[in-house]
């Protein structure tokens, strides 16, 4: 997006929130918006308050009204039901649909963007590509903000790939799956919302995530140590239903761009935040933080190699051009 362009929805955005707008509520619209993640997750909060900047920013025309944890529609339906028109607006993590196309998993990549400033430029790369996609799919996207980097839980100490043989891995995408095969563990994919039972009844008992979902998900009632290994940073996504974009007045479009550009700012923001935050948080908790070892390291960095081969074989020119572009900057 063009510099001035950016300034004018983030300036519209900005002086509606000051109560400088006129826009009447005349026709005050609902919009349910479905999100997979806990309410106190910093996902659900920069949501809850993109939200209320787009009420407040339209005049009341449009309330938007925020559904965590699963409780509208569950993570693996909030596309869906987007699409379909069932929800205005909602948020997913944007890997989870990697089932459907493989270009989805472009952020899931082992060792591709292992940074906030690298997921920035990836997400750079790939965000053209990204819309084009959702618009066929008839959705508008939004904003889009990462995790915080991708480390190991497990309930035992482990230093090598043979120490992960057998165990029942909780996984979230197919990239995740996949590295448990190839580690030798057996995936269950189970969504973050119910990973505390799976954990405690031993349905799980590692998984790949964030120190943050670790942190909201307690799991230290359960797991006993997480290697940082900043594999990669997965997003989560904001879309809404193309045809009830198409319906939304230019102005208050402007102020759903807006609010979304700081939405994606103070996301990322949190996100960087809260990452050391909540290593703090799960060493309170009990567990053993640190730096996974020189031998798993290395030995992960092989098996990222072959997950990078296979994911470019699956998501064709599509994916190659984002890694390009990646690679160029
Ligand atoms: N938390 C989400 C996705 C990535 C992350 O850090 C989850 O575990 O479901």
């Amino acid at each position: 997006m063009a510099k001035r362009r950016l300034f004018s929805h983030v300036a519209t955005a900005c002086s509606v929130v000051l109560g400088l707008s006129v826009a009447g509520a005349a026709h005050a619209e609902k919009w349910d918006m479905p999100m997979a993640y806990s309410g106190s997750n910093f996902h659900s909060v920069t949501g809850a308050q993109f939200a209320e900047c787009v009420t407040t920013g339209t005049g009341g025309d449009i309330e938007i009204v925020t559904h965590p944890s699963g409780s509208l529609f569950k993570g693996a339906d909030i596309k869906r039901a987007i699409q379909t028109g069932q929800a205005q607006i909602g948020e997913r993590l944007m890997s989870g649909h990697q089932n459907e196309n493989a270009v989805f998993g472009f952020d899931s990549i082992p060792f591709l963007a292992t940074s906030f400033d690298d997921s920035d430029k990836l997400w750079q790369a790939a965000k053209p590509t990204m819309e084009k996609l959702l618009d066929e799919q008839n959705l508008v996207l939004l904003y889009a903000v990462p995790w915080p980097p991708q480390g190991l839980y497990f309930k035992k100490e482990v230093n090598s790939v043979a120490d992960m043989k057998g165990i029942k891995f909780r996984s979230y995408n197919n990239a995740t799956a996949r590295l448990a095969e190839l580690t030798g563990m057996a995936p269950v994919q189970i969504e973050a919302a119910e990973i505390s039972q799976a954990f405690a009844t031993g349905v799980a008992e590692s998984m790949v995530s964030s120190g943050a979902t670790g942190y909201d998900r307690k799991v230290w009632e359960s797991l006993t140590h997480f290697y940082e290994v900043d594999a990669w940073l997965p997003r989560n996504y904001v879309m809404v239903n193309k045809d009830v974009w198409n319906d939304t007045s230019e102005a208050n479009q402007n102020v759903l761009k807006g609010c979304a550009q700081m939405a994606e700012y103070a996301g990322t923001w949190r996100s960087r935040e809260y990452t050391g935050f909540t290593m703090a948080g799960l060493r309170e908790g009990g567990m053993t933080v640190g730096p996974a070892g020189e031998t798993l390291v290395a030995e992960l960095k092989e098996i990222g190699e072959t997950m990078t081969a296979e994911w470019l074989e699956a998501a064709g020119a599509d994916g190659q051009a984002i890694v390009d572009a990646f690679n160029a900057e």
